[in-house]
């Protein structure tokens, strides 16, 4: 389609953002900036400010150079798709690096390098990596602009297609700039594509390098990001400083930032609650935030979809802001049956990565229909059927779309304040041994539920999709320090909480329970509001527990499954706990809580002979 875009709703860009002038831009970060172009040379340098009309150019310019396409505007307004090289589809974690003095502050979980050698191996690929690029100042903010659990970044990065991103994923422009210039403190990131051009050499749709490093200077707090424009690898307000730099704070200041999805829920009577969820990365946090419960006179409204941070605020209550602006989402597997409030949200506005474009100019993937189109171009650019024996999106295809898009958004979702937990949920993709949700007896026993999560890879990160891990409170790959300390942490984060006020209960789930033939056998997605739901009873002290070895499942009955097809036996099955899988279970706590020697907490060990007891008690 070679219709004109038209501006139709912004992203996120305030019209009454401050403008900042030349000569008021933070010296410090002029020193950065003009430090960081004497090193990676590039052409031009080029100050974002954030507006509809800076947008605007940049997705012109993306169009241009044919690293977008724009979708019809008649059906997917102000639309982009982009194809990635197909080597840069995911986030590299065999390339992600904790630079911390001491090794044993990245821990066994980590990838470590001495930050000297680091450095020494960024500064001759960074040497000249911009040239013939521009390379854009991106400063941000994640959190609401004021609040006081806000913390501000500079990006440095030769993408646009990163600039744009971070536009939809963070307050990015001239308001973060105009706090850091009244002198908010802020994380320095440098990111390069690692593809500079010669004079005159055509550029390619999609720049990368084979070479990948994704590192973090945890006690600088300073991000280097190399090789790779995939979102978890380059838009570096998301992984790279919300979680791994930001976890580092947290330790240090007494919060938390965590894998989290943010959910407000109220039920029929008109109570409500928030809740949030850690799940490993494609295991079900966009799906839970955009529930739409099926049980009557129940609603889940969305905060944040993917990381939240948790503090104790002067109320003494745990309470939770999502530091993002937008979702950066799964694609395949969203579609009306699954996820109506995801498709809806995707009207326009949106940039897909690696789907399939439809002959109508549109875009099509794995599960938004049922039946595929007859004939697709696929996530390569290649021509597609549906007997081409082969996926039209990519499994880590994703979308880019503003969070006030969402019809679920609260709207207290960005409350500078945050709003309060009630509930903690852990959970992870296993196909046996996980019953469908349990209840842990406290917070240390929720702490040991989280620090053995263990998932199912999937296609988020290069890998073996499909083989078991420990996932940590699915922060394995998120985790900026020593995974045994953060554990330690969310203890002693207990213990602050049981001073204070109320502790939030803490339940684990797994929607992804199979029979022996390989069906799912719960039916997930907005049937899972009936969990929600009986958590909510357990909160208000009107649903009662079988006690297991792994924690309270609900007493029989009291999961209401009215109107669900849903044998007896597989509702049983949910629940099963076999004793040799348990102690088989026990026995891989174990050898993994091994690998953190001295450092693992005792109460942890202490939760291990717990549960090794009630299962021989069984
Ligand atoms: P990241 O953005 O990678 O952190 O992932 P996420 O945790 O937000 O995962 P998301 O909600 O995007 O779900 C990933 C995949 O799991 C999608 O293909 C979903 O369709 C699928 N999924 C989500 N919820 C359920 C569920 O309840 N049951 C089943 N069977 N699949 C689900
Ligand atoms: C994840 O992998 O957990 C994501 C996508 O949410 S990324 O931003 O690439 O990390
Ligand atoms: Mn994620």
């Amino acid at each position: 389609p070679d219709a004109r875009p038209e501006i139709t709703t912004a992203a996120n860009s305030p019209s009454s953002a401050p403008v900042v002038l030349e000569a008021d831009r933070p010296a410090d970060v002029v020193a950065f900036v003009e430090r960081i172009a004497r090193l990676t040379t590039p052409d031009q340098i080029y100050w974002v400010d954030g507006s509809t009309r800076e947008r605007h150019a940049l997705l012109q310019q993306l169009v241009a150079a044919g690293t977008l396409t724009q979708l019809n505007p008649d059906i997917r307004p102000y639309s982009f798709l982009a194809r990635s090289d197909e080597r840069d589809v995911a986030r590299v974690e065999e390339r992600t690096f904790i630079c911390s003095e001491r090794e044993e502050d990245a821990g066994p979980t980590n990838n470590w390098m001495a930050p000297e050698q680091m450095r020494a191996e960024l500064e001759p690929l960074f040497t000249g990596s911009m040239r013939g690029r521009t390379l854009y100042v991106v400063p941000f903010a994640m959190g609401p602009i004021g609040s006081s659990m806000t913390r501000y970044g500079v990006q440095l990065t030769d993408s646009p297609y990163v600039v744009v991103s971070m536009g939809t994923m963070t307050r990015m422009g001239s308001a973060a700039l105009a706090q850091i210039a009244r002198g908010q403190s802020w994380v320095p990131a440098v990111h390069s594509v690692g593809a500079p051009l010669n004079n005159g050499q055509k550029d390619v749709p999609w720049p990368c390098n084979e070479t990948k490093y994704i590192a973090h200077f945890p006690k600088e707090r300073e991000i280097w990001s190399y090789g790779s424009a995939y979102g978890g690898n380059a838009i570096l307000a998301k992984k790279a400083f919300a979680l791994r730099i930001a976890s580092v704070m947290a330790r240090d200041e007494g919060w938390l930032a965590e894998h989290m999805l943010l959910i407000k829920v109220t039920s029929p009577a008109g109570k409500k609650y928030h809740m949030a969820a850690a799940f490993p990365s494609a295991c079900g946090k966009t799906n839970l935030a955009m529930l739409t419960p099926t049980t009557p006179g129940w609603t889940v409204e969305t905060i944040g979809d993917d990381i939240a941070w948790l503090h104790i605020g002067k109320d003494g209550r745990l309470r939770a802001i999502n530091p993002e602006a937008g979702f950066f989402g799964v694609a395949p597997g969203t579609g009306i049956s699954t996820n109506r409030t995801a498709v809806d949200t995707l009207w326009g506005n949106t940039i897909f990565t690696n789907v399939a474009l439809r002959e109508d100019g549109d875009v099509w993937w794995e599960g938004l229909t049922d039946t595929p189109p007859a004939r697709l171009i696929d996530w390569r650019g290649e021509e597609w059927t549906p007997d081409s024996g082969r996926p039209a999106a990519h499994p880590n295809s994703r979308f880019t779309v503003a969070a006030h898009q969402a019809p679920s958004i609260a709207d207290t979702w960005d409350d500078p304040e945050g709003v309060v937990i009630d509930a903690i949920i852990f959970g992870g993709r296993r196909r046996a041994l996980a019953p469908l949700v349990v209840e842990a007896r406290d917070w240390d026993h929720g702490v040991f539920m989280g620090a053995t999560i263990s998932s199912e890879q999937t296609a988020a990160a290069e890998g073996t999709v499909g083989q078991l891990r420990r996932d940590p409170f699915a922060m394995l790959p998120f985790a900026g320090y020593n995974m045994a300390d953060y554990f330690a942490h969310w203890l002693d984060f207990g213990k602050r909480l049981r001073r204070s006020a109320r502790v939030p209960r803490v339940f684990q789930v797994n929607w992804f329970r199979k029979s022996p033939e390989g069906k799912f056998l719960w039916p997930g997605f907005g049937e899972n509001g009936r969990v929600i739901e009986w958590m909510v009873a357990r909160l208000e002290s009107e649903a009662c527990i079988d006690e297991t070895p792994l924690g309270g499942i609900p007493r029989q009955g009291e999961l209401n499954v009215a109107g669900l097809d849903l044998p007896e036996e597989d509702l049983t099955e949910l629940f099963r706990m076999d004793t040799d899988e348990l102690e088989a279970e026990a026995d891989d706590v174990e050898h993994f809580f091994q690998t953190f020697g001295d450092k693992l907490p005792a109460e942890l060990r202490h939760q291990l002979s717990h549960l090794r007891s009630r299962v021989r008690a069984q």
